[in-house]
């Protein structure tokens, strides 16, 4: 089950855009360059040239060479890459590529839609399911939930939302990140004239045809949801978030949503979480204000409640040990969150108390605002960043230039970063952490606002060949993404979509990315099957591997924002 790629001659086994960048990683230990050649689908050399000898792969082990066929400008089905008798899986070139993706990795939210029923109609009859949590036996339900002992003495009702991953829990930071990539995916389109892609009937969600765009209308199930953790006046914390609301205990896999039997709970709120729903929500505001004003006017009154109780709570923290029956989501420093609900705010409002709270904010300059590894459900400064580069404001001429200038040089060291490695993935050698996949995607999304910022041609390339190292060009010749690639994840971690333990279950749908390597091994399969893995290689596509293999809405939101941005032509 593990290690040996399938292929030594790695591509995006969904293919290549003609205008795009077309590389593919060679394993092999010759020390000089070789000869290749694409074959169309009829094995005719459509293209050849030689490799470029790259040698040692640090993250992999793997020694590689690089094939670069960027300038072949055909189009067809079925190619395939041969070098040295050796031939890739088959791929397209075509200027189609994503169109289909790009529903689907964004239809993976409507099929982690809770407190509505999944339909045969628009998810297919296998994803069919009752709706999950709203107190129907089994469930204890989201419509009435209770707090953690000490926490409240009364109850709320927090149906709704999205479930956050493989599990049925739910949780702010996590929601309010994912659904912020949902609505900034929309924003950008919208920015670069192309949001038609986006728009109404191009999406299978309930909502079609209500002449909202349905990436919009997906982004409203979740913060609605988000908007009823917040904790109403009259009440201690009034405009504080609670963090999550999950099971009391773990769950077993599989466990359908409508038959989970265990007691949901409301945990502590936190300033994390108070500040992630203000961000979601004054964004909701202004992105909403064209299509549906009195939700948009919520969205802002739930920002300004949020802002205001965060202030008067600046250091309420979620612990890292409040992990039984749900992740933790544990965040220890809420500067950065600080940062990000005040540049949302200010973009909508151009009010210039929240203008101070950006400019004195330790994030607005320093550079640890974007990472190597990239922004996270608690690293969230560079979303901040991302929005006052593209969304006008008031912030003054030189500040404004800097903080572009600050996206740019980022994208700039995920490129170089790139460049070192034999598959061409914008992370770090020790960046292969449970969620890599997520943290690949949020990187390219930073690479291609760097294309918005400045038109120029290798962002969008970088940010292109980051999606190949998803659907393929690795390690393990291993599309992370179900349903594209021949070798694609099937089996990832999900308590509905739980095929390989319960054949009457489905697959996981197409568009579902899979979390990725994480070198640390954390869960019990991936210590037994992968021991001694090089960190781009700890990986499998087993159910029971929730430490690499689950998925989940922060990584999937990156991916439909990706492939939304590649499909644009
Ligand atoms: O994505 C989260 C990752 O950063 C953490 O290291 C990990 C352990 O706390 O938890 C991940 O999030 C999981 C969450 O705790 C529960 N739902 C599934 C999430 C994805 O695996």
């Amino acid at each position: 089950a593990t290690a040996a790629a399938s292929s030594a001659v790695q591509v995006n086994q969904l293919g290549y855009l003609p205008g795009g960048p077309k590389r593919a990683t060679v394993v092999t230990t010759a020390t000089t360059a070789l000869p290749w050649q694409l074959r169309d689908a009829k094995g005719a050399v459509a293209a050849s040239g030689t490799t470029a000898v790259r040698g040692a792969d640090a993250a992999s082990g793997d020694s590689t060479h690089l094939v670069d066929f960027s300038s072949y400008r055909g189009t067809g089905n079925g190619y395939t890459l041969t070098v040295d008798g050796r031939a890739s899986h088959p791929f397209d070139i075509r200027a189609d590529l994503y169109d289909g993706l790009r529903a689907d990795a964004m239809s993976f939210f409507y099929q982690q839609r809770s407190g509505i029923p999944i339909e045969a109609s628009l998810a297919g009859a296998a994803y069919a399911r009752p709706a999950g949590h709203l107190g129907v036996a089994p469930n204890k339900g989201d419509t009435g939930v209770p707090c953690q002992a000490g926490v409240c003495d009364y109850t709320r009702d927090v149906r709704g939302g999205w479930y956050d991953a493989g599990d049925q829990g739910k949780y702010v930071v996590n929601g309010g990140i994912a659904v912020w990539q949902t609505v900034n995916s929309f924003e950008r389109a919208k920015r670069a004239g192309h949001q038609a892609a986006l728009g109404d009937a191009t999406l299978r969600v309930p909502e079609r045809g209500n002449r909202v765009p349905d990436v919009l209308d997906e982004a409203r199930w979740e913060l609605e949801f988000l908007m009823r953790m917040q904790i109403p006046e009259g009440k201690p914390r009034a405009g504080m978030a609670f963090h999550k609301i999950h099971d009391a205990q773990w769950t077993g896999l599989p466990t359908r949503p409508e038959q989970d039997s265990q007691p949901r709970e409301l945990h502590a709120p936190s300033t994390a979480a108070t500040l992630n729903l203000a961000a979601a929500t004054a964004q909701c505001a202004r992105v909403f204000a064209a299509y549906d004003k009195t939700f948009a006017a919520r969205c802002l009154a739930s920002a300004l409640r949020a802002w205001t109780a965060a202030k008067a709570n600046p250091n309420v923290l979620a612990p890292d040990s409040d992990g039984t029956g749900g992740g933790a989501y544990g965040d220890a420093r809420v500067d950065d969150e600080f940062y990000w609900a005040a540049a949302e705010l200010y973009a909508t409002t151009g009010e210039s108390a929240y203008r101070d709270a950006v400019t004195s904010s330790p994030f607005h300059t320093s550079a640890d605002a974007f990472t190597p590894l990239g922004f996270a459900w608690p690293e969230t400064a560079a979303l901040g960043r991302i929005t006052l580069a593209t969304v006008p404001n008031g912030l003054a001429a030189d500040d404004r230039a800097r903080v572009r200038a600050s996206v740019v040089t980022a994208a700039d060291g995920y490129l170089a970063a790139m460049a070192r490695q034999g598959y061409a993935v914008p992370l770090p050698v020790d960046g292969y952490v449970w969620g890599s996949n997520g943290q690949v995607a949020n990187n390219a999304s930073v690479i291609a606002v760097a294309y918005e910022l400045t038109g120029q041609a290798r962002y969008r390339d970088g940010a292109l060949e980051a999606l190949d190292y998803l659907l393929g060009r690795n390690a393990l010749g291993q599309s992370y993404v179900s349903g594209y690639g021949e070798q694609a994840s099937r089996n990832q971690h999900h308590r509905f979509w739980a095929h390989q333990y319960d054949a009457s279950l489905p697959n996981p749908p197409a568009g579902s990315l899979a979390g990725g390597p994480d070198s640390a091994l954390q869960d019990p399969v991936a210590q037994e099957k992968l021991p001694g893995c090089a960190a781009a290689k700890c990986y499998i596509d087993d159910i029971g591997s929730y430490s690499t293999n689950e998925v989940a809405i922060n990584w999937n939101a990156p991916l439909a924002w990706l492939v939304a941005f590649a499909a644009e032509r």
